[in-house]
């Protein structure tokens, strides 16, 4: 069942103009935990206006446990791509958002900044909910085009992310560009997060920017839009920005940037493996490689061996045995079609409302609703 105190949060009704009778965040926290079941009961409360929930650490580890027992102790070796951000991750994917071959974040940003708008007035929301927001660079775009739209009164925005820092760093900017704001985080995975959100009564507006769907499997991510669809009303919208199909060299050039950030981004996670498992990886015994794989669509990162090497891993108590050459794939990047998208809408119980792209056609920005029975 809501809790008033969440519904005190987040429902803000313009047209009668209450949103100043609202509760601070800190007096109502307290009654806001049996929300958050799953959700450990470290939530401080960082100011009035900016609340922090996580996942416990212990669980973070656990699973890097599991995942790096079945991924890279297996062959064919693979890590699961939610491991490149720790902080030196994190600030290094925010390098590449900057080179020049990483076409992505410009094209999107563009399309946000010339829609935003017409989006914002569309779905008339005051609550936003980003899965993966990093440092929300972009929808900071549509927060700023929604405070005008509700005339500076108190909006919300829930982000949630697997990297605390960067939800903290990012949440001190933003409230200070916007004294309306009310912000909520959750450090943690998608689909767990998506779980203990409450039932919201205006509409939301849910956000999966950046192209981030392209890093999951076809049923991974049929699994998280599934599982957002269903926590949608009819009259929430759901925003997704998914890059297209084009060709290889530039595809390829954009994940093997000629800065060399990308690089040091894929190469980042043996750091995480060293730090967080003990593990004893030299990276200058690995190299990175990008190439596009036409038949699946995607985009595939490896960390290349350069040479027949052993190593520990303390915390597994394992030895890992690479030969030279040897690949771990490290992440996938899906390409779309307009058809591959219309596709996993369907899949997922959702339906097209608005399909933003540019003239070139390399990146979509895709407004959708769940679909009616
Ligand atoms: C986060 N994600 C959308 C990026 C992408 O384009 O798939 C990750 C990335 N990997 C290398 N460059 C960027």
């Amino acid at each position: 069942m809501k809790s008033d105190a969440y519904y005190s949060i987040f429902t803000f009704h313009v047209m009668n103009n209450i949103a100043h009778f609202l509760p601070s965040l800190d007096s109502v926290q307290a009654q806001c935990y049996p929300e958050f079941q799953g959700i450990s009961m470290d939530t401080p409360t960082l100011n009035k206006r900016f609340h922090l929930r996580q996942l416990s650490s212990q669980d973070k580890l656990a699973m890097l446990r599991q995942d790096v027992k079945l991924g890279l102790i297996e062959r064919p070796r693979s890590l699961p791509p939610k491991y490149f951000y720790d902080e030196i991750g994190s600030k290094l994917f925010d390098s590449i958002c900057k080179t020049h071959d990483y076409y992505p974040t410009r094209t999107e940003l563009a399309l946000l900044q010339k829609h935003a708008n017409e989006i914002v007035a569309l779905v008339n929301s005051n609550t936003c909910v980003e899965l993966g927001a990093g440092t929300s660079a972009k929808s900071e775009v549509l927060l700023s085009e929604i405070s005008a739209h509700f005339n500076k009164s108190k909006f919300n925005y829930i982000s949630i992310d697997v990297c605390e820092e960067v939800l903290v760093e990012t949440a001190a900017r933003l409230q200070n560009n916007f004294e309306n704001l009310f912000i909520q985080s959750i450090v943690g995975e998608y689909v767990p997060s998506i779980q203990v959100l409450p039932n919201f009564d205006d509409p939301v507006l849910f956000m999966f920017i950046g192209s981030s769907i392209g890093n999951f499997t076809e049923q991974e991510s049929i699994d998280l839009l599934s599982n957002v669809a269903k926590k949608m009303t009819f009259d929430d919208h759901f925003l997704i920005g998914m890059d297209r199909v084009k060709d290889k060299n530039v595809l390829e050039q954009a994940y093997d940037d000629r800065e060399g950030v990308t690089a040091k981004f894929n190469l980042n996670v043996l750091t995480v493996l060293n730090k967080d498992l003990g593990a004893n990886f030299n990276l200058d015994n690995f190299s990175h490689e990008a190439v596009y794989n036409e038949d699946e669509q995607q985009i595939e990162m490896y960390l290349i061996s350069n040479s027949d090497q052993q190593v520990h891993i303390v915390d597994l108590n394992e030895t890992l045995h690479f030969e030279r050459g040897e690949k771990i794939l490290t992440e996938i990047s899906r390409k779309y079609s307009k058809a591959s998208i219309h596709r996993l809408l369907g899949k997922s119980g959702l339906v097209e409302v608005k399909h933003y792209e540019p003239d070139n056609k390399y990146f979509s920005i895709v407004l959708a609703k769940r679909k009616k029975e």
